[in-house]
């Protein structure tokens, strides 16, 4: 090539120039490829889980991005319709955190990032289609996401109600469960506790069959993530059943899976947030019940449910009548029931139920056995296998189980004849709590009138605007509920003076719909046209990392049901593949500026270059895998690239194609280097289509080394040129600017990166193969060909039965065969 590699010049020169032919721009459907999609290109829609705009990005982030970038690439040379947008996942606390720290507001900071990022996107390589661009926290996308809470509420998906929440004191926001590492805040650290609050959920639990069942229909999602989402849905089949309360006309309703264990049934145990825990307390017991109550309110769930833990309780000095029996057992509170599953009560049996079992022990409950089994010691622990059922009345001698004909049927089919029972089905899963008592997200559009009522804001009104000139350092009450310019306002129904609601949504909010905004990112109209949502969705191929496996994709695919349901749009599961890619380590951490072992990419670029960059870090490892950054595999990496510069020189003729005569015209060499060529062609396809980036990069590697042996014994001949042709194609998904520079100093016409992907010639990928000279007395009279790996015999024995020779042998059967290995047999006849 000409001059020295230099990433610096080339690379920014060819990402303008890439910008400005929008080479990645997708453009509309028309209305004949709506109603028809196979009269168009194939389409292909993939996406990378849009990022919080922090500013920074490193090499981390450089692997993530480029594993989507390499497809966009790789499904554009196939002649598909590529949709690659890229957005701001903008809202959230770490803007308003990093506000409060130093005074910036988030409307200010937030533009700063998100330009800032773009910048090294771009400084990447990476392609995406800017005109579809979508920021959560600006109007032109919250008006919609407020559409849509709308949508919600009128179909009974959104509702308010009290609920205790994790409430850190120093953040004075709601957690969710997964933001309480070990009871403290997981952002400050502050020691979190209980609160109850009025509350807007979404009604995710009312799709809780759809969104287990239709995890089959998934089947290139990851294993793993399929099964965090089905234990997080959590659906457990058991019964109901009524316990009525000694000196009361109150019932306590318990979930049991195992109903056929109710003549074992010795207490029963509420949680200690439990409704009826006041009625049911004795006198008494009230001021021990008080201080209990107290306790398990400083303890998360997580710490409740663990299993190592010592069990604690007491007695709320009340009985319950099992109504099997009409025995009457005590009633405790403890801490390892808890009141978001099942009815927030149990049965307890401690037989055959370890956490009973060990409850039972320590304050000496009775243990009564109703599963017998040879296998079971009572003494030592609970028995939760199979067995035969005892002293348990109208169930005795049947099998213990859940089939037809064992005991957990029969005991639902008895409790329902009897009226005390019945058989049902629950789920882990629980609402999904959107509101944020802060500042940065999307005001919840909401009125509350005193003469009217709660009142939706109307359609029109919509955004309701986030206001600007708010303090919204923390203090009390929300910063939303501070400003009286945001909460008066006058009711829409009656137009009398009212409140606004001043909870803002969870940002999880804003990243359900995201993916079918791009689709028709610029419409004011409505969130999106839903000919554009079907021609699109699916999303193909979403990228993202392992942390999101369960809340984000549950809520998008519950929202997606959701507007599926409303006739917004045809599919019912957004996305039809996922990826999920490892992590970049360092010095032994995760790669993050917390840590302080980054390698930013702005260093990495203005120093290695991109390409180097994207080529080291998929070399790295499979891209699910995490992997170690190390200096010197980025320096070899950027060494190949030197080496690629210096081996295609002038003289290589892009248009050459020698395979296409077919193996026979070629030299072996010739022959052994276009085999090289196509099988990289069939393999790098398959690694691309399966993930294997890594091995994409080293069968590149291994094809410049047959290239630079080649040309040092035969110069650039047409099979080189076909061959280094072949590895420029090869290599544009992944180093797009080294591979169009070449391309482009070689003649090349267009954009290497809108060529069609190359085809694999099957004779080129075959088992290898020899072509061999045959003589006679010295003189060519045939070429042959043989495996390469044939014995001399063999290859004797084909050069004999030739066609072309016989006629020769047919009266002068030859003197001697002679055979020079590889290349040529001479036969000598007299
Ligand atoms: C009696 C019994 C006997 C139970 C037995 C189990 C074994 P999964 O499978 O997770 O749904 N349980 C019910 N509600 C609870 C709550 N709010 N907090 C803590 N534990 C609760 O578990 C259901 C079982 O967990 C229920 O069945 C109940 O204990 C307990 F041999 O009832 B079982
Ligand atoms: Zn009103």
């Amino acid at each position: 090539m000409q001059g020295r590699y230099n990433p610096q010049e080339i690379e920014p020169r060819w990402q303008q120039w890439w910008q400005a032919q929008e080479i990645y721009f997708a453009p509309d459907p028309t209305a004949a490829e709506m109603a028809d999609p196979s009269s168009g290109p194939r389409k292909f829609y993939t996406m990378s889980m849009f990022p919080y705009p922090s500013g920074d990005l490193h090499m981390g982030h450089m692997r993530n991005y480029t594993i989507g970038d390499v497809l966009v690439r790789y499904h554009k040379m196939r002649g598909e319709r590529v949709l690659s947008p890229m957005g701001w996942d903008a809202f959230g606390l770490p803007a308003e955190n990093a506000a409060i720290k130093d005074g910036i507001h988030p409307a200010i900071r937030t533009p700063q990032n998100v330009a800032e990022m773009k910048r090294q996107f771009e400084k990447m390589g990476a392609m995406f289609d800017w005109r579809r661009e979508v920021n959560s926290s600006t109007p032109d996308y919250y008006k919609w996401t407020q559409w849509l809470f709308l949508k919600l509420y009128e179909r009974g998906l959104a509702y308010k109600r009290k609920a205790p929440v994790n409430w850190c004191p120093k953040d004075e926001t709601v957690l969710a469960n997964e933001q309480v590492v070990n009871g403290h805040c997981e952002r400050c650290g502050t020691q979190v506790i209980k609160r109850d609050l009025s509350q807007w959920f979404f009604k995710i639990t009312a799709y809780a069959d759809r969104l287990l069942n239709d995890l089959d229909k998934l089947p290139d999602w990851p294993e793993r993530v399929a099964t965090m989402q089905r234990n997080w849905i959590g659906r457990s089949e058991g019964a109901e059943v009524d316990f009525p309360i000694v000196g009361s006309d109150a019932q306590v309703r318990v979930f049991t899976t195992r109903p056929d264990t109710l003549w074992g049934a010795t207490f029963m145990v509420l949680a200690p947030e439990h409704p009826l825990v006041d009625a049911i307390t004795s006198s008494g017991q009230r001021e021990a019940v008080q201080a209990y109550k107290q306790e398990a309110s400083k303890q998360t769930e997580i710490e409740r449910m663990s299993t190592v833990k010592e069990k604690t309780g007491v007695p709320t000095g009340g009985y319950a009548i099992n109504p099997v029996n009409g025995q009457q057992i005590p009633i405790w509170i403890a801490d390892y029931v808890l009141m978001g599953y099942g009815t927030g009560a149990i049965m307890a049996v401690p037989a055959h139920d370890q956490r009973d079992y060990e409850f039972a022990n320590k304050f000496s409950l009775p243990i009564i056995e109703v599963v017998s089994s040879p296998e079971a010691k009572l003494e030592i622990e609970a028995w939760a296998g199979e067995g035969k059922m005892v002293n348990s009345g109208p169930l005795n001698g049947i099998p213990a189980g859940k089939g037809e004909g064992q005991s957990v049927k029969a005991a639902i089919k008895w409790l329902e004849e009897q009226g005390t029972g019945r058989g049902t089905v629950i789920f882990r899963l629980r609402d999904w709590l959107i509101s944020r008592q802060r500042y940065w997200g999307a005001p919840i559009p909401i009125i509350y009138c005193d003469a009217c009522g709660m009142q939706p804001v109307p359609e029109a009104d919509l955004p309701v605007l986030l206001p600007l000139d708010v303090a919204f350092k923390p203090g009390g009450e929300s910063p939303l509920a501070r400003d009286p310019n945001f909460v008066n306002t006058t009711c829409p129904q009656c137009g009398g003076a009212a409140r606004r609601e001043t909870d803002t949504m969870d940002t999880f909010v804003d990243s359900s719909w995201y993916f079918l905004r791009y689709t028709d990112a610029k419409n004011d109209g409505t969130p999106f046209r839903r000919d554009y949502a079907d021609y699109w969705m699916a999303v193909d191929q979403y990228i993202g990392g392992i942390e999101h496996a369960i809340l984000h994709l549950m809520y998008a695919r519950f929202f997606t049901k959701a507007l599926h349901d409303m006739g917004m749009v045809s599919i019912e599961e957004p996305f039809q593949r996922l990826f999920t890619q490892g992590m970049v380590y360092k010095d032994g951490a995760k790669m993050s500026k917390s840590k302080g072992n980054v390698v930013p990419i702005d260093n990495f670029v203005d120093t290695l270059g991109a390409d180097a960059g994207r080529l080291y870090v998929l070399f790295m490892g499979p891209p699910a895998d995490d992997v170690e950054w190390s200096d010197q595999g980025a320096q070899g990496a950027s060494r190949f690239l030197y080496r690629l510069w210096a081996t295609l020189e002038q003289g290589v003729d892009l248009k050459a194609r020698p395979s296409s005569e077919g193996a026979t015209n070629l030299d072996n060499d010739s022959k052994a280097l276009l085999r090289v060529a196509h099988r990289a062609i069939a393999k790098v396809s398959d690694n691309i289509e399966r993930y294997h980036y890594n091995t994409i990069v080293s069968t590149c590697m291994e094809m410049l080394n047959s290239m630079v042996e080649y040309k040092g014994k035969h110069g650039i001949t047409p099979a080189f040129s076909e061959a280094a042709t072949i590895l420029l194609l090869l290599l544009a998904p992944v180093t797009p600017h080294i591979t169009e520079e070449i391309w482009h100093q070689l003649g090349g016409e267009g954009s290497i990166h809108v060529r069609p992907w190359p085809a694999a010639n099957p004779e080129f990928i075959a088992a290898p193969e020899l072509t061999i000279v045959v003589q006679v007395n010295g003189k060519v009279r045939d070429r042959i060909t043989v495996p390469a790996e044939a014995d001399e015999d063999t290859v004797k024995a084909a050069a004999l039965s030739n066609a072309k020779v016989q006629p020769y042998l047919n009266s002068n059967p030859p003197t001697s065969v002679v055979y020079v290995a590889g290349k040529l047999v001479n036969i000598v006849i007299k």
